[in-house]
């Protein structure tokens, strides 16, 4: 694993393709449960660019009422899938949290959805890492500090990359500027795939 600044961990190539294509055929089956949609933003209600669904005992949504994590689907009403077990081995390897994640958040991006700067503080839960997963078209990810406003630098993400974002990184600012097209053969549509692994609760 690469070591970028304040405990980020790039696990550059880690899956190859037959491992791609096997954890695409597992997003597949969570999103025939659980289909794409697209949030809105808080107050203003603005579509979000990228589409997104879940996986897990809950899932991060967000709608004019603000962001959170819920049991169920915002369209099906049905309870997210469970999380596939590639998933959860990755976790277990990776994340030096001894207990499993509770959310995976699957963000589908096209050729033109963008991810703002951000930080994720929605889970109560701090001490756990988030771990995420690219799929499909490379990206300019781009990672700050925990300030608003401070120097960031921009890292491509490929398909098959593993990040792990903890310690200090774990409220960093983050986003996705832009996904270069035609850069992976994955998704036969095109486009790319973030899968986030999150524990939201603390243990109890
Ligand atoms: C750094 N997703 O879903 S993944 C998100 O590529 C999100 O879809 C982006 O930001 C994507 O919230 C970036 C990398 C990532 C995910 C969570 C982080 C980086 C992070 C949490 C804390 C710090
Ligand atoms: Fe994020």
């Amino acid at each position: 694993a690469a070591a970028l600044p304040g405990g980020v961990a790039l696990h550059d190539g880690l899956l190859d393709r037959p491992a791609q294509e096997r954890l695409l055929d597992a997003i597949r089956a969570v999103v025939v449960e659980a289909p794409l949609y697209r949030p809105e933003m808080p107050r203003t209600g603005k579509p979000f660019s990228v589409r997104m669904t879940n996986c897990g005992a809950l899932g991060w949504v967000s709608d004019r009422g603000g962001y959170r994590y819920q049991a169920t689907h915002p369209v099906t009403g049905r309870p997210w899938p469970p999380i596939p077990d590639m998933l959860l081995d990755l976790w277990r390897d990776l994340a030096g949290y001894p207990h499993p994640p509770e959310a995976c958040l699957v963000n589908y991006y096209d050729g033109e959805a963008r991810m703002g700067l951000h930080r994720d503080e929605d889970e109560e839960e701090r001490a756990a890492p988030v771990l995420s997963v690219s799929l499909g078209n490379d990206c300019r990810f781009r990672i700050g500090g925990t300030e608003r406003g401070g120097p960031t630098r921009s890292v491509r993400l490929a398909s098959g990359d593993v990040l792990l974002f903890g310690g200090p990184s774990r409220l960093a600012y983050h986003g996705v500027d832009r996904v270069y097209p035609g850069t992976s053969t994955l998704l036969e549509r095109g486009g790319r795939i973030n899968l986030t692994l999150r524990r939201v609760t603390r243990p109890g």
